[in-house]
């Protein structure tokens, strides 16, 4: 119904928000059994409700996705060109946000083209071959959102809002997997267990089409998305919790075929309990565990985080947690009127 939906769009944005903003101060760090056990007593401290530390700045995965809801909540009828222009207004008004190295020269691009070609510098990137780093991946879901029940339109708007920045197929195969999960998360009951094995093989049976049947390939060979989620399928079933084992099969950079099966990965992981992190909160839960793989920790977590929210909705988000979060009113305020908007144009 409505009001569940409603509260899966907020829980959906802020899950990112906060995955990112608590992943961010760990960006880069290889993770240590030391490292857990100051991860679980960080996000102890963050939930009391006396708590009072600085606000977490949250990161360009935030800023770009904020990006897109206010693309679709301005021109409902989708504007990609609009949305370059935000992605680059962004920058250039808050450019220390820890962007990637390489795509702020796509920014500098367009401004100076004046977004004649809005997918010509992305293009360009690394000598024409586009860049498969996981920043497209890393802002789609409010597409997910806005195309909810619409998946073949939320498919091609993904890759559209993926190529202003990112070319390569497996950057715009990350980023339709993600919005993929993203989507199948607004449709599961908050109040039942994930069948997290069916959760698996749909997002496989779609990536399959993707990657081997519209590319009109007669092997699965080149299908490396498609390979990841059979990895994800395994791990799970090993039930093996050794870190190392896990980043070592899925990874945990900043390419997008290292770092979204990963998040998919951490969310279905969390639906059960994990050694070393103590919470009965699934998006916590989700969240701490991304983070606990150390690498690319505000990405990876704001994925598995978008994930959660979108599956549990807000009501299940620890509002002392979220408070510490830059940005956490203004976001919840995007959701709805994301909800509204994407109500207007299911009604029309
Ligand atoms: N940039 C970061 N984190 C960097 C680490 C910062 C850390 N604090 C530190 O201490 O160093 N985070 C943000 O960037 C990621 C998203 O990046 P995006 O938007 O995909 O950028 P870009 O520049 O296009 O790609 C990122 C890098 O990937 C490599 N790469 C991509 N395509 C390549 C290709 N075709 N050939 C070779 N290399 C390629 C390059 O190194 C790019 O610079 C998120 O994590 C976000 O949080
Ligand atoms: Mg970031
Ligand atoms: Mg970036
Ligand atoms: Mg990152």
């Amino acid at each position: 119904d409505n009001i569940l939906l409603k509260s899966k769009f907020r829980g959906c944005l802020l899950g990112s928000l906060i995955g990112d903003c608590f992943g961010a101060p760990f960006e880069g760090d290889v993770m240590t059994g030391g490292g857990k056990v100051i991860l679980q007593k960080y996000f102890d401290k963050l939930e009391g409700a006396n708590f009072k530390g600085p606000i977490k700045q949250y990161t360009d995965d935030t800023a770009m996705t904020k990006c897109i809801v206010k693309s679709l909540t301005d021109k409902p009828a989708v504007d990609f060109k609009f949305m370059a222009r935000l992605f680059v207004k962004e920058y250039f008004s808050d450019p220390r946000r820890g962007y990637g190295k390489n795509v702020v020269d796509v920014f500098s691009k367009l401004r100076a083209n004046k977004f004649e070609d809005i997918f010509k510098p992305a293009e360009e990137q690394f000598s024409g071959m586009g860049s498969f780093g996981n920043g497209g991946a890393m802002r789609v879901a409010p597409l997910a959102l806005y195309f909810h029940d619409n998946y073949q339109a939320m498919i091609r708007a993904v890759s559209d809002a993926t190529r202003i920045t990112h070319t390569h197929k497996n950057a715009i195969n990350g980023a339709i997997l993600q919005s993929m999960a993203v989507q199948q998360c607004l449709r599961l009951d908050p109040s039942e267990k994930v069948d997290t094995h069916k959760f698996v093989n749909n997002l496989i049976d779609k990536m399959r089409i993707i990657e081997v049947e519209d590319e009109g390939l007669d092997t699965e060979f080149l299908a490396p998305y498609k390979e990841k989620l059979v990895d994800v399928q395994k791990l799970l079933d090993s039930a093996n919790d050794d870190t190392d084992e896990i980043v070592r099969i899925l990874g945990n950079d900043i390419f997008a075929l290292h770092s979204v099966p990963t998040a998919i990965f951490c969310f279905l992981r969390a639906q059960l309990p994990i050694p070393r992190i103590t919470t009965d909160n699934k998006l916590r839960r989700s969240i701490q565990y991304a983070i606990s793989l150390g690498g690319d920790t505000d990405t990876i977590a704001s994925m598995a985080g978008s994930m959660a929210g979108a599956f549990l909705g807000d009501d299940y988000i620890n509002k002392h947690l979220l408070r510490h979060c830059e940005g956490h009113k203004e976001m919840s305020e995007m959701a709805d009127n994301l909800f509204a908007v994407t109500e207007d144009v299911d009604s029309a």
